[in-house]
């Protein structure tokens, strides 16, 4: 997995003036236990206890908010240490419908030291052009809790937007598992800008 090297140093250091934004949803999160703003579309689906793997995806919410697209996700039991299991996420964003296949795949390690990569792609495999725009994805180990967040202009400003989302895991021995919300290539509802 070369991709867990890359950096996407631009797009972190346009998220980092945004901090007062994060550091205000978390606080929504748990004090609030969701209410996203007004002007924002959300959907929550539950996935449920599919797998052992501690990366098994419980649950996903999506946002559109007026300038960001938003990914949160909770999982069984993330990892900090490589070393007990290489845990990681893909996000496949779609942006034009009359397309089957995502424009965009955000792809990150869940691990402690690695690193995530946006892509603009052409459909479900193969490589893309790496991305430098305002995109952030953040793990918190203590909750399970991965959260991606794009910039609405780095997603080419869609009027809607819709996610598939897997997971992976391969523990110490060697064994591989997958989870896909909703199943493989399955997207979630459309979301409309909020
Ligand atoms: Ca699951
Ligand atoms: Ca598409
Ligand atoms: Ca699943």
């Amino acid at each position: 997995m070369n991709w867990t090297r890359l950096r996407s140093s631009e797009g972190r250091s346009d998220f980092s003036r945004r901090r007062s934004w994060a550091a205000g949803l978390a606080a929504g999160v748990l004090v609030l236990g969701v209410a996203p703003p007004a002007s924002a579309e959300s959907l929550v689906v539950v996935d449920g206890d599919d797998s052992v793997a501690g990366v098994d995806l419980m649950r996903a919410r999506v946002t559109y908010a007026p300038r960001q697209v938003r990914v949160r996700t909770v999982h069984d039991n993330l990892v900090r240490q490589a070393i007990r299991a290489q845990q990681w996420i893909t996000v496949h964003v779609d942006t034009d419908p009359d397309d089957a296949g995502p424009e965009y795949r955000l792809q990150g390690a869940l691990n402690r030291g690695t690193d995530y990569q946006l892509l603009k792609v052409k459909g479900w495999r193969g490589g893309g052009r790496t991305l430098t725009c305002a995109h952030r994805m953040r793990i918190d180990w203590k909750r399970d809790v991965v959260r991606v967040a794009f910039g609405r202009g780095c997603l080419g400003e869609p009027e809607s937007v819709r996610v598939a989302l897997v997971v992976g895991e391969m523990s110490h021995e060697g064994e591989t598992y997958k989870d896909w919300l909703l199943g493989p290539r399955r997207w979630t509802e459309e979301l409309q800008r909020g």
